[in-house]
């Protein structure tokens, strides 16, 4: 089964499941995170996985070229009266080129700007045929960039176009059907691969940033204002002002400078690790006592699950969806966005040698339990064959 032209795709090998299009950003954001394991589990179950984006995404390795995963390159014209490259358009153009050659069964595109509309356009383009469309939203595409008066209704229209629209957590579908007035969205948790995300016993590289009896704190995120990375060096200022600690920053992004420039103010710069993008965030978790991502919006908050598989206990904000990931006191601890204080006393609360034991074995558990991928993947292959019914 599949839209348009028989396929000419070269396939690595035979796809006996599903030809699933998957479009996403590359770039070191949770949505193309979440894209890439997804194509990764899909392969892994008899899926052909074909990721769309402008380039390959960071945490697809090259192994997977050779199971089921492919990578399509968009290219994006350009010419001297553009001020701004039409990538929606050239998007659109390439989705329609992967789903006519590689025989695509439907296309599920993630954040919805502007993948929802190239998507919805490019399900047009292929009539008579069909192609049926998923869009799943995962966060400031709803709470920020989604709902921007400039383009509210040209996303708004692109969802109401998909045959499924799926949220990252229950707090943002019910934020989503408000914001777009939408009748259904499925709720579809983050996942994790309990197998690669788990904690590796690194004593060698944490020797190379604490003493013994320093306590780790680690914080990852794109360093985006939403994150609020410099209440993590507010709450670490508090937490080192207690006991010996250190902190590691894994990940870059614009509040990266402010916040270094906030750890030399208070002379904490010995204490303070900034080690840029890292693909291998496990390693880096694998170093952590303690994971802090105080942001003051989070749909999900996949760096806190992921910490959680590491066995790592999540200080974090109370907003979005970070109260279903993070169990109030059973894995971790939770406090208003702003409230530094109350999370530094948190994160000492944590350190305690047994209470620590207790949380970071639950962590483990409920990441396991709740959120791995052989729970969730037959939640996104139930509704793709649901879809594919209903799409007739
Ligand atoms: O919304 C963003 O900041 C972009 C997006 C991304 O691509 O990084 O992050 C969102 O999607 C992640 C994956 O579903 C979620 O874990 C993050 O909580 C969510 N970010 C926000 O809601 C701020």
């Amino acid at each position: 089964m599949g839209a348009g032209e028989p396929g000419i795709g070269l396939e690595p090998e035979p796809c006996s499941g599903l030809r699933v299009g998957l479009v996403c950003y590359p770039s070191h954001g949770g949505s193309g995170v979440v894209a890439t394991e997804l194509a990764r589990e899909l392969a892994r179950r008899g899926h052909c996985a074909h990721l769309i984006s402008y380039q390959v995404p960071f945490r697809l390795g090259a192994r997977e070229f050779r199971h089921n995963v492919a990578f399509h390159q968009v290219e994006v014209p350009a010419y001297p009266l553009f001020q701004f490259p039409p990538y929606t358009l050239a998007l659109a153009n390439k989705i329609v080129e992967v789903a006519r050659y590689e025989r695509l069964d439907l296309v599920h595109v993630h954040y919805a700007v502007p993948h929802a509309v190239s998507g919805a356009l490019a399900q047009a383009m292929m009539i008579p045929a069909r192609l049926p469309l998923i869009t799943t939203l995962h966060g400031t595409d709803v709470t920020q960039t989604g709902t921007d008066p400039a383009i509210l209704d040209a996303v708004t229209w692109s969802l109401g176009q998909a045959h499924a629209v799926t949220a990252v957590s229950d707090s943002l579908a019910s934020a989503a059907q408000q914001a777009f007035g939408l009748e259904h969205v499925h709720r579809i948790y983050n996942f994790i691969d309990p197998a690669t995300m788990r904690r590796r016993a690194r004593p060698e590289a944490r020797a190379r940033f604490a003493r013994p009896e320093d306590a780790v704190l680690v914080h990852a995120s794109n360093f985006r204002p939403v994150k609020n990375v410099c209440d993590v060096v507010r709450i670490f200022a508090a937490v080192v002002a207690e006991r010996p600690a250190v902190l590691l920053m894994c990940g870059d992004g614009p509040d990266a400078g402010p916040a270094q420039r906030l750890v030399h103010e208070l002379g904490l710069a010995q204490r303070v690790h900034f080690l840029g993008v890292q693909d291998d965030v496990a390693a880096v978790l694998s170093l952590g006592d303690v994971f802090l991502l105080p942001s003051a919006s989070e749909s999900f908050g996949l760096g806190a699950l992921e910490a959680m598989a590491c066995e790592v206990p999540v200080v974090c904000s109370t907003v979005g969806g970070l109260p279903e990931v993070v169990a109030e006191g059973e894995t971790g601890f939770l406090a208003p966005p702003g409230a530094t204080a109350e999370m530094a006393r948190a994160v000492l609360a944590a350190l305690e040698p047994q209470r620590h034991r207790q949380l970071a074995a639950n962590a483990r558990r409920r990441a396991v339990s709740r959120f791995s991928a052989s729970r969730i993947m037959p939640q996104y292959e139930a509704l793709y064959r649901e879809v594919l019914g209903a799409s007739g």
